[in-house]
């Protein structure tokens, strides 16, 4: 297996089309395959209720860890290509998909540049992808200087009901 103390990345993951854990279990086992990159770890699945559109399945959401070697817009060029492999479907905005593979965070970095904001946009506010990345991680601090655990408790009130555990 290739080995790298590279850059840390955290992978957002989630998808409710299409049998989503198989479709999440599956991005997983290929995320151990990407060039220059070693899946380090990952999350337990969440049950999650959809943000956006109301009218569409729940979501199955997860957080991969990986150490790579890769620049940013090249692991993203990779994590596209997942997506797309497995038939990504997103017709509406905030609506339905196979598969999303979100780049969370990559090191320290922040980045604004047309296909990549760094730390991920929705990082702060989302629970379905607060709590599996707080399970990987549960001491990392974000380039702002907030704690993943302490975004968890000032948004415990607000969404902790619609993430549960599946596994
Ligand atoms: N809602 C949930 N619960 N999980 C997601 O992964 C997710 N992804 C999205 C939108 C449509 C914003 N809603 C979501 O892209």
């Amino acid at each position: 297996m290739f080995s790298t103390t590279g850059n840390i990345v955290y992978v957002g993951l989630g998808s409710n089309l299409d049998n989503p854990v198989h479709q999440v279990e599956q991005a997983l086992r290929t995320l151990e395959t990407l060039p220059a990159t070693e899946l380090k770890t990952h999350s337990t699945l969440y049950r999650s209720t959809p943000l956006g559109q109301q009218n569409q399945p729940d979501y199955i959401n997860a957080v991969a860890v990986l150490h790579t070697e890769l620049r940013p817009l090249a692991l993203l060029d990779e994590l596209q290509v997942i997506e797309n492999q497995q038939g990504r479907v997103r017709k509406v905005r905030w609506g339905p998909r196979t598969l999303d593979l979100d780049m969370l965070l990559y090191d320290q970095k922040q980045l604004q540049s047309p296909r990549l904001t760094l730390p991920h946009l929705g990082l702060y506010e989302r629970a379905f992808v607060l709590y599996p990345l707080y399970e990987c991680a549960p001491d990392l601090v974000l380039p702002n200087g907030q704690r993943v655990c302490d975004l968890i408790r000032s948004s415990e009130g607000l969404c902790w009901r619609e993430v549960h555990h599946l596994k």
